[in-house]
């Protein structure tokens, strides 16, 4: 059974900018969170269809986030070191930091988004337009064989039907290969208040304790976690035939931290939600009170994230002038829902700004090292995580 215990309100697609003339009519849902009881599966109850989230129009280019593609860089040799794959799978490729790093020859992507397709087909890597599924990967079995190595970052807490998925990874996996995820982790959401990792595209929040549930009853199994630093905390899953080698020490220690923390307990998701209340009434009235004393504030980074975070605080452009983003698909145009306009950075003066909200909280050094001018000019940021507060 499955029980809600947090509702975000209406929301609308996060990777959906939009023009004045699209305002009206634009599509929201009800984002409600429910914890499955006997996986212990954490998801939103109302899915979005896929098709409206990724489509040609996708907006979200890992590359314009430059600290990704060095992680990416180091995982995929990391990742070539320990297990020297000959053929090589990444799901979810979009413009292609991880896959670049292998051979064209023996490598292949799978990407729903045709805009993001056509660059990695470009790149000279075979790229599947379409949705990861038990039906895809038999194709890709007949057409290109079995993976040693399937990969797939930010992916796959997008994919509703996780049967359906980790059945087509087991179907396309050799004897002895691997098939190595990363994704947000639920136990880091809980631990650090960032409620605005869920969203449309983030159908699912993934503990380790879930994961391994459902990869066991599809023949698959965790062998070993890696905690990461990346996306305000995400793990890295490593996944084998279930009857393939044996499960080290990492995946104890993981499970056992999240059954301490309470990942299985009802109770657990009840106290998150009422912090959750808590920081959509602090955020609010720092705002208000800042904009009441002619303070200007603006946003940087216009992520998914705040996206969430908008919506269910009912904050507009009254209280956030405009969004910074380095996405030039994203500028010229207003947020999803709060319709707050999108801008590049080269076209402010963030002096002008007495507080930057951090949409993208997740690469906080980042944004802080390269607006230092800001912040010695008096300037201060704010955030919700791990609590509201502002800080230079
Ligand atoms: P970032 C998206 O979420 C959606 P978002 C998706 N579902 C997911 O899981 C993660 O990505 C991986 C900009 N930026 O990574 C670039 C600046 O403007 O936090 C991006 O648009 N200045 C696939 O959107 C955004 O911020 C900067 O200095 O929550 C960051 O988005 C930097 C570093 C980034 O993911």
């Amino acid at each position: 059974m499955k029980k809600e215990f947090l509702d975000l309100g209406r929301q609308p697609i996060t990777n959906k900018f939009l023009s004045e003339d699209e305002f009206e009519g634009e599509f929201f849902y009800d984002l409600k969170v429910v914890l499955d009881e006997e996986t212990k599966l954490v998801s939103i109850q109302e899915f979005v269809p896929p098709e409206m989230m990724f489509n040609d129009e996708y907006a979200y280019t890992t590359s314009l986030s430059t600290p990704m593609i060095n992680h990416f860089k180091e995982t995929a040799e990391m990742l070539s070191m320990k297990f020297s794959p000959k053929k090589v799978l990444e799901i979810g490729s979009n413009d292609g930091p991880f896959i670049s790093n292998f051979s064209k020859v023996n490598s292949i992507c799978v990407e729903p988004c045709g805009n993001f397709a056509e660059i990695t087909n470009g790149m000279g890597y075979h790229t599947y337009d379409e949705f990861w599924t038990t039906d895809l990967a038999e194709k890709i079995q007949s057409e290109k064989g079995y993976m040693d190595l399937i990969y797939a970052a930010n992916c796959m807490c997008h994919i509703h039907d996780l049967d359906d998925a980790f059945k087509a990874v087991k179907n396309l996996l050799t004897p002895s290969g691997v098939f190595v995820f990363e994704d947000p982790s639920l136990l880091r959401m809980l631990e650090r208040g960032s409620y605005d990792q869920i969203y449309d595209e983030h159908a699912h929040v993934f503990s380790v304790i879930a994961l391994d549930n459902i990869l066991r009853r599809n023949g698959l199994k965790v062998f070993s976690v890696d905690n990461l630093s990346v996306h305000g905390g995400s793990n890295r899953i490593y996944v084998s035939h279930i009857d393939s080698g044996t499960v080290g020490e990492s995946v104890k220690q993981n499970i056992n931290e999240e059954m301490v923390f309470g990942l299985d307990q009802f109770e657990t998701y009840q106290t998150f939600a009422d912090r959750v209340k808590t920081s959509k009434e602090e955020l609010n009235r720092i705002l208000s009170n800042l904009t009441k004393n002619g303070k200007r504030i603006v946003s940087i980074g216009a992520t998914s994230k705040s996206s969430t975070v908008f919506n269910y605080c009912g904050i507009d452009s009254s209280l956030i002038e405009c969004v910074t983003d380095t996405t030039p698909a994203k500028q010229g145009l207003f947020t999803p829902g709060s319709h707050i306009p999108v801008v590049s950075r080269d076209s402010i003066n963030l002096n002008d700004y007495d507080y930057a909200y951090l949409g993208a909280w997740n690469f906080k050094e980042v944004i802080a090292n390269k607006e230092s001018e800001f912040v010695q000019n008096g300037g201060k940021f704010i955030t919700h995580v791990p609590q509201v507060m502002d800080f230079s």
